[in-house]
């Protein structure tokens, strides 16, 4: 698939954002071979430093030449960003494993979540798009139960955290918050209305259907990467005032029959899930002890007693890990195994 090397030159273009940042701590965590590290971004960073396995590396402005001898290109500064420096970098040379939304409904290019559906990384032509954060939580818990009882309809609320959206919608909670708490007024810039103290059940832009981008990217991109065409799928997707982590409420309908324990059963032995189910202690999975950890964590788990064969389903990550980052060095890594 990839000529095998015993170290990469791997890119990281959008090295100074929520997702790039976490993309250097994930290569260096995961002792990713890289031989070199190219930090790439705008003229806005130029000037700046990133740290990576204990020394500093300067962060040089994203260039058309930015890809001589480079490996592996990990990117995440932005859909416009990835339309115009993919094919630069591909034909460069270098794999892509891109981060926006820019490829990924692409035919010729793979969808990817390694725990999935890995197999479609061997027709990639060089550019390979990683999932939206709230889908990749979603397909990598359903995986097992479709696999034994075949998924019907999906039924997905989400609760996401301001950090998807990047550092300057971190920035902002924290301000409104400290605004707030101290009678001042809350400054709105990033989202349309305050989201301190509040939810919004709007993300992405609105589309002629009703729906939002969001909504649409969880119908289409777990549609590809679960190789379904039609399975019926309904997404709202709602931005809650949490740093980090996305939640998700899930109902499936399948065609056979599981039982809550034997649905946790299965859960617990599929690669990349965390069973944090139990009632009578409390126990379930949160976004401030999941932030930080790499698994996909399930709880709540229950049969939906409204019809015949159904679940209801507690589903939280870390976005800017699995969500991002880390999916994506899981992808590079597949690539040379
Ligand atoms: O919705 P999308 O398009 O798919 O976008 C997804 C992600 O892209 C980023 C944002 O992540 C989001 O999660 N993004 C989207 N629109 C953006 C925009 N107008 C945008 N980023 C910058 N401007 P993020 O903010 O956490 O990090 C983005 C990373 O991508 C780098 N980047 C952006 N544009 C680039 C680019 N790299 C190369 N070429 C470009 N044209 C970005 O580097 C960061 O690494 P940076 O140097 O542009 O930003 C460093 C910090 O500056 C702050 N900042 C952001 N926007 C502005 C800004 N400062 C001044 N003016 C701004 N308009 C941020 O705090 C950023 O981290
Ligand atoms: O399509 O603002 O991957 O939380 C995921 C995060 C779009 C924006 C994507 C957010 C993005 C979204």
């Amino acid at each position: 698939m990839m000529k095998k090397k015993s170290a990469y030159t791997v890119a990281v273009v959008g090295a100074t954002g929520a997702v790039g940042t976490e993309m250097i701590q994930v290569l260096e965590d995961r002792d990713f071979p890289v031989g070199e590290l190219v930090p790439l971004a705008s003229a806005r960073s130029e000037g700046n430093e990133v740290m990576f396995q204990g020394q500093t590396r300067p962060v040089k402005v994203l260039e058309h030449d930015s890809f001589q001898g480079v490996d592996v290109a990990l990117f995440s500064a932005g859909a416009s960003v990835s339309k115009e420096f993919g094919p630069v970098a591909v034909k460069a040379g270098a794999v892509v494993v891109d981060n926006s939304s820019a490829w990924r409904m692409d035919p010729k290019v793979p969808l990817v979540v390694p725990e999935v559906n890995a197999h479609a990384l061997s027709e990639h032509q060089g550019l390979i798009a990683n999932p939206n954060c709230s889908t990749i939580q979603m397909v990598v818990a359903l995986k097992p139960l479709h696999d034994s009882v075949r998924i019907k309809r999906i039924i997905v609320t989400t609760f996401q955290s301001v950090s998807g959206t990047g550092k300057d919608a971190m920035e902002e909670l924290a301000e409104q918050s400290r605004q707030l708490l101290s009678f001042g007024e809350a400054k709105v810039e990033v989202y349309p209305y305050q989201i301190a103290f509040n939810c919004l059940p709007h993300i992405d832009d609105f589309l002629p259907n009703g729906y939002t981008k969001e909504e649409m990217k969880m119908v289409n991109e777990t549609r590809k990467i679960m190789g379904e065409p039609s399975l019926a799928i309904t997404a709202t997707t709602v931005r809650v005032p949490v740093f980090i982590c996305h939640a998700e409420s899930v109902n499936i309908e399948t065609e056979g029959k599981l039982s809550a324990n034997e649905a946790r059963a299965l859960l617990a032995a599929a690669p990349g899930i965390q069973v944090y189910d139990d009632p009578g202690h409390n126990l379930y999975p949160l976004p401030i002890d999941v932030v930080g950890t790499d698994a996909v964590y399930v709880g709540r788990v229950r049969e939906d007693e409204s019809v015949p064969n159904g679940l209801n389903l507690w589903i939280v990550a870390d976005n800017l890990r699995k969500g991002a980052a880390l999916n994506a060095v899981q992808i590079a890594e597949e690539l040379f195994r």
